[in-house]
């Protein structure tokens, strides 16, 4: 029996905000059907690959993707016809070749990786193996840290706090079930302090929670609080990392920031890495995302020469998973790990070759999520396949949250005793 497609179609679906996405379905020659779902940021970088949409406001405010539908159905699904799926990088490069832009301007970067998804879970299904197994080989083993998402701000919800994702990080747990339990009981514990402070339980985009506080240092005490009186040891079992998203809050030019939800006012970037200064030496703090915005890679490089020694230091939206971005930043020190989203990309094989090019200059690759999402789990996979060590997404609460996080519960328990949990 082959390997060969036979069939690709796509169609609009909606996701997590209930907006359209893409939803790809593969056929192969063997009778293996698989589908696959395409992710959607808020916070995007300006130089993420295109994500198309169809401008028609007659349609979901514009929102649709029938184009990108379209695309699929109409000049990649004829062109992948007999191709083997296992030949994931032929695939990709076809996928490339066929958009013929730098950005997947022509196709949309959501029509590719559909299809690039589909393709990778065809083979690995048509093999009978596990998507984590077939990607990543007998080695993979290590089960990611879950950084998870517990209160939410910015761009994610419409509450005083700047900074848009407080995780709590279970670094000290002995397995990913134990992690996952830990920071479960912390979102739980959290949920009851901010009920008895008479403050609001209802969540963000990712799940976590989003309650008016009066600073953004207030939110780094309550979580601490919550660790505590959950009965665990901040910076021993569970550590700290934030997302500031800093694009979200420029203003003007590079190196000048309003810290628009708290109130907060203008900042500089010098102002902002001497409060992560202090709050580096402070609290808990693991990891560090976007401090900075994408355009100031001046600060970025400041912020990494002052604590890129403590804690990890990742670039999202400065980089966009995008090889030509980090290598610049592994050249000027900007960071010391990436950000890893396959939708920044769009295809597997490019997303593969980011997390490479960071192994190969001792940076770590840590493997996210999008704000809108659905429930499909190949991030789960990708990241095990990858051994990246950490992953976020979302928090204990929404499905589509969940599903990642429950799939690597599978994953380890298939593992068993082969299965690896550890920080770094
Ligand atoms: C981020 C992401 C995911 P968005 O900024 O890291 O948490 O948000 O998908 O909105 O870009
Ligand atoms: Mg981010």
């Amino acid at each position: 029996m082959s390997s060969k497609i036979k069939k690709t179609r796509a169609m609009e679906i909606l996701d997590s905000r209930g907006n359209p996405t893409v939803r790809v379905f593969m056929e192969l020659e063997d009778g293996t059907k698989v589908k696959s779902s395409v992710p959607s940021g808020a916070s995007t970088g300006e130089y993420e690959a295109c994500e198309l949409r169809d401008g028609d406001k007659a349609r979901y405010g514009g929102k649709g993707v029938l184009r990108a539908v379209e695309n699929v159905n109409d000049i990649i699904a004829p062109a992948l016809v007999g191709l083997d799926a296992t030949e994931q990088m032929k695939i990709d490069e076809l996928l490339i070749n066929l958009d013929g832009t730098p950005n997947k301007d022509k196709l949309g970067a959501n029509a590719i990786l559909g299809v690039s998804m589909a393709t990778t879970k065809a083979a690995a299904a048509s093999h009978n193996l596990e998507i984590f197994e077939y990607l990543g080989g007998t080695e993979a083993n290590r089960i990611p840290v879950p950084c998870m998402n517990i209160l939410n701000g910015g761009e994610h919800a419409d509450n005083s706090v700047d900074i848009q994702e407080f995780m709590a990080v279970p670094f000290g747990a002995p397995t990913f079930k134990e992690g996952l339990r830990y920071v479960s009981e912390t979102f739980h514990t959290l949920k009851k302090l901010l009920k008895d402070r008479g403050m609001a339980t209802s969540v963000g985009d990712e799940g976590g929670f989003a309650p008016n506080l009066a600073s953004n240092e207030d939110a780094i005490e309550i979580i601490i609080e919550a660790i505590e009186k959950s009965g665990y040891k901040p910076g021993v079992d569970i550590s700290i990392a934030l997302d500031s998203a800093a694009t979200s809050f420029v203003v003007g030019k590079a190196g000048k920031y309003d810290l628009k939800w708290s109130g907060a006012g203008i900042k500089t970037s010098d102002d902002l890495i001497e409060m992560a200064k202090e709050w580096v030496k402070k609290y808990p703090i693991i990891l560090w995302e976007d401090p900075l915005a994408e355009e100031d890679w001046d600060g970025f490089k400041k912020f990494t020469k002052e604590l890129g020694d403590k804690i990890e230091v990742v670039g999202d939206d400065i980089f966009v998973t995008n090889t030509k971005f980090i290598e610049r930043g592994i050249k000027e020190h900007t960071a010391n790990a990436s950000l890893i989203k396959l939708n920044q990309i769009g295809s597997v094989s490019e997303t593969v070759d980011a997390v490479r090019l960071c192994y190969e200059h001792g940076w770590r690759a840590f493997v996210s999520h999008r704000s809108g999402e659905t429930c499909d789990t190949f991030l789960a996979d990708f990241t095990v396949a990858l051994g990246t060590g950490h992953l976020k997404t979302g928090s204990s609460s929404r499905s589509e949250r969940l599903a990642k996080y429950n799939r690597l519960l599978e994953i380890e328990d298939k593992l068993g005793d082969r299965a690896k949990y550890y920080w770094k």
